[in-house]
Formats: structure tokens, C-alpha cells, sequence
């Protein structure tokens, strides 16, 4: 669809970025805070862990000021779980409390909104030593983390995301560093993992509009168009299989309260799918989400694969590449993209389709609270980062936000990854998408000063002028 004229972006459009806590803050073991499962996760030798990160801890006046001086009008961080609830029950943490409290007052001093997730991959490992997510108990514990958390914030929070990406947790929890082993053989724990988040989320939507008067939440899977690699009935078929497995999964079960019949199949297929206690049901049914917050880096293809001799799953170590489902999809080039310096496909017209998809799916408005590029980037002599790579990558993306919303998707906000440089999660600090520096390496530290990239001036004129000058 080829407009004449497009449509500004809304007045109240809410232009901000992205972090978690794991990534940026560092401190991992400070002012009472427990260990969760990324902090002890392993780390390939050559990239740094999450540590000490950015330092945001120590140092989270400085970045909100830079945060608010891009004209940020929210900012999308993550709470630790094992900074309020050091062992994931039981006992409060004050001073964690104290430090994200801090941090909102920060936010709201410089008019920034708050956009807080309350889970983003680091579970308590106290939690993970009973059984994790697989474990029933874990759903309590949840809630009661969710609890805590709207009565400490509720006042000065409006908008809330439940589990960041627990699609990608599922499908590549080997890339995040959540899960040891072939996930062929843990498959059916991590379905029966799945459906207990799908739970634990319900009951939390249910909960933020009792306890928080105004308070909007919605879940924050990672979605993106599944291209079939030709119009091969076979292909498109498989296309149609996997963006069942990965996207509608998830959101369906959030959104209808109910299980997508492909994706159950798949899972009765293969033996795997999850016990369903009675009552579950009707809790997806009752806990609705006010909005779909979703993370876009880039699109996929896959091929028909009906379980031929040499069908073996290929698992990539890798978030953003398909891994391979014997019988049900297999992945695909897509020569007609480029790719990363890390081998993600760019895919900004692919962005605009899912927002499309998304929208006249569930007829939600929508936040975008990932999308970006990580690359090496430079610092030089005259303490400039030219990374006009990633402007390009932005203003092409954000460009597609514009087109989507004159297409008629309702989009109210537009939070790209990262704020600030962060730890990847499995390639380690050089692996940067902020808009602004942290001058440390992998595994020297520097002096962790910040320095605004040319991303940074970019951004802020995109922020004022409200999306027209990009
Ligand atoms: C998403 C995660 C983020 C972030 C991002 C970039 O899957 O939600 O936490 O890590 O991917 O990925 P990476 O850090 O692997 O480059």
C-alpha cells in the first residue's frame, strides 16, 4: 500500500529506550540483592558477564539525566526480582526497593514515564534450585513479587509488561543462557514451564487493575513475520507452523485466554504438551491485557520439513535464528535481506507487516519496547562514536512505525534497545546498540565514563521534532 500522505505520529507519542536490570545495572550482589539465574549463568570465555555491566547502580542520576536530555518521554527498564525478593519469597529487600523507587522519582522529576518489567530472564536462582518456571510454586511467587511491586510503585506507575520475552525463554533459552543440555530433551519441562508463566501472567493483568487505579499492563514477547521461503505450498505451510509455535502461541493464550490449536497440536505431536490443572482456563480467560508491548529485531524464513532422513534440529545458540523442527519447519536464508555485523537479518518493511499482523489480530494498541542494532562501535580520538549504521537501522525502522500508523495500527510508543550500551546477552559489552557510550571493554573497565554517540544527537532531534525529521 503506497500512501500519498502519512499520518503524524500521535502528540502524546511516547519516544523512549529500552534496558534490564542484568544487562545495565550491575551491583549483582550488592545492598542485599539475591543471585538469580543470569548472574551464575555460564559465559563464553571471551565476553564479559553481568557483573558490574554499566554500572547503572551506581550511576543512575547521571544516565536518566542523558536519558532526559535525548527528550526521552519513557524509559523501559527491568526491576530485579532478587533485588526486592532476594530468594523469590519470603523476606523484602529494602534497600532494592528503595534503589527502583529512587530511580522512578528520577524518571518522573525530568518528566520521563516509568515502563517497567517486572521479569526479564534473571529468575531468583533460589527459585530455580526448587524447579524454576516447571515448578507450580513459581506461579505463587510471581504474584506475590507482582504484589509487592504494585503496592510499592503503583502510585507512580502506569504502565506495567509482565515477562519479557518468554517466547524466546521457551524456544531459546539455550541462547540466553537459561537452559544446559539439548533442548530436544527438555522440551516438555518447558512447555509445562510455558503454560505456568501463561498463568502466573493472567493472574497478574487480574491483579495490576485491582491494586493500581488507572494502571495499564501487557505482556512483551518478541514477534516477527515468518516468511515462507517461496510460495511452495509445503513452505508456506511451515511459515504458518512456526509463527503458530513462536508469535500467536504466546499471544493468543494472553489475548483470548486460550491455546492456539497449531501450536497444541505441535505440542501434542511431540508428546509434550503441559498439565492443565483445573481452573487454569478460566484464569487465561479472565486476565486481559490492556496493550501488546513487542520486541522487533528482524524477520524469518523457513522451509517445509516433513522429517526426512537428514532432518536433525540444528540449534544455533543464537535468540534471533531459527532453530530447526523436524517435521514442522526448517530454517531459511532470506537472500533478499542484509544482515548484522552478528548475522541478524535487517528487515524494516518486515517490521511494518508484523505491526499490521499484530494489530488486526487483536485490535490492541501496541508499544514497540525493542528494536535496534548491535554493532562494534568505535570510539574516537575526539571522543565521537560515528555510528551512523545504526541511525540508518533506526530511521528506517521508525519510518515503518509511520507507515504502520497510517495503515491504522494503533501504536502509542516506540522504545528502542538500548538507552545506553549494556552487556549483550551472550556476546558481551562490545556488542553495543546505545545511544550512549560506556567506555569500558570486555574485561577492562576503564573508567565506565558516558559519551553521547551520534545517535544520541540524531535521536534527540527525532524526539522533538515528534518523528518528522528522521
Ligand atoms: C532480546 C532481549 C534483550 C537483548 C536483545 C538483544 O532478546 O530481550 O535482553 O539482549 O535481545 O540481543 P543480544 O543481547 O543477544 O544482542
Amino acid at each position: 500500500m503506497i500512501h500519498k500522505k502519512l499520518k503524524d505520529f500521535p502528540e502524546d507519542f511516547l519516544w523512549g529506550a529500552s534496558t534490564s536490570a542484568y544487562q545495565v545495572e550491575g551491583a549483582w550482589n550488592q545492598d542485599g540483592k539475591g543471585l538469580s539465574v543470569m548472574d551464575l549463568g555460564n559465559h563464553p570465555e571471551d565476553v564479559t558477564d553481568f557483573k558490574v555491566a554499566s554500572d547503572h547502580y551506581h550511576n543512575y542520576k547521571e544516565d536518566v539525566a542523558l536519558m532526559a536530555e535525548m527528550g526521552f518521554k519513557t524509559y523501559r527498564f527491568s526491576i530485579a526480582w532478587t533485588r526486592i525478593i532476594p530468594e523469590g519469597t519470603g523476606e523484602l529487600n529494602q534497600k532494592g526497593i528503595d534503589f527502583y523507587s529512587n530511580l522512578i522519582d528520577e524518571l518522573l522529576k525530568h518528566d520521563i514515564e516509568p515502563l517497567v518489567t517486572m521479569y526479564h530472564f534473571d529468575l531468583p536462582q533460589a527459585l530455580q534450585e526448587k524447579g524454576g518456571w516447571e515448578n507450580r510454586d513459581t506461579v505463587d511467587a510471581f504474584v506475590n513479587y507482582a504484589e509487592v511491586l504494585f503496592d510499592e510503585y503503583g502510585d507512580r506507575v502506569n504502565y506495567w509488561l509482565t515477562i519479557n520475552e518468554q517466547n524466546m525463554m521457551i524456544l531459546h533459552g539455550d541462547a540466553l543462557g537459561l537452559l544446559e543440555g539439548n533442548p530436544d530433551d527438555v522440551q516438555k519441562g518447558l512447555y509445562q514451564a510455558n503454560h505456568h508463566m501463561l498463568v502466573a501472567q493472567s493472574k497478574v493483568f487480574d491483579l495490576c487493575h485491582q491494586k493500581v487505579e488507572g494502571g495499564k499492563i501487557g505482556p512483551a514477547p518478541n514477534i516477527s513475520t515468518i516468511y515462507p521461503a517461496s510460495s511452495k505450498p509445503e513452505d508456506v505451510l511451515a511459515a504458518n507452523n512456526y509463527s503458530a509455535i513462536r508469535n500467536w502461541l504466546y499471544l493468543d493464550a494472553a489475548v483470548f485466554g486460550r491455546y492456539n490449536a497449531t501450536a497444541w497440536s505441535f505440542m501434542e505431536e511431540k508428546g509434550i504438551t503441559p498439565e492443565i490443572k483445573a481452573g487454569d482456563m478460566e484464569i487465561l480467560e479472565a486476565g486481559n491485557p490492556d496493550f501488546i508491548a513487542f520486541n522487533f529485531y528482524t524477520s524469518e524464513s523457513v522451509e517445509g520439513d516433513f522429517g526426512g532422513e537428514n532432518s536433525k534440529s540444528n540449534f544455533t545458540g543464537d535468540q534471533q535464528v531459527v532453530d530447526n523442527e523436524p517435521g514442522f519447519y526448517k530454517r531459511h536464508q532470506n537472500d533478499n535481506l542484509e544482515t548484522t555485523d552478528f548475522g541478524w537479518e535487517i528487515d524494516p518493511v518486515g517490521f511494518r507487516t508484523t505491526l499490521r499482523k499484530i494489530y488486526s489480530r487483536y485490535n490492541l494498541p501496541l508499544i514497540v519496547t525493542e528494536n535496534g542494532l548491535g554493532a562494534y562501535d568505535k570510539l574516537e580520538d575526539d571522543e565521537t562514536v560515528n555510528d551512523d549504521y545504526r541511525i540508518d537501522y533506526l530511521r528506517k525502522h521508525i519510518k515503518q512505525v509511520q507507515l504502520a500508523i497510517t495503515d491504522g495500527v494503533e501504536v502509542f510508543g516506540y522504545s528502542p534497545w538500548s538507552a545506553i550500551d549494556l552487556v549483550s546477552t551472550h556476546q558481551g559489552i562490545n556488542k553495543r546498540y546505545g545511544f550512549i557510550y560506556v567506555n569500558r571493554d570486555e574485561f577492562d573497565l576503564k573508567d565506565m565514563r558516558r559519551i553521547k554517540k551520534k545517535s544520541f544527537y540524531w535521536y534527540q532531534n527525532v524526539i522533538e521534532s515528534n518523528g518528522q525529521e528522521l
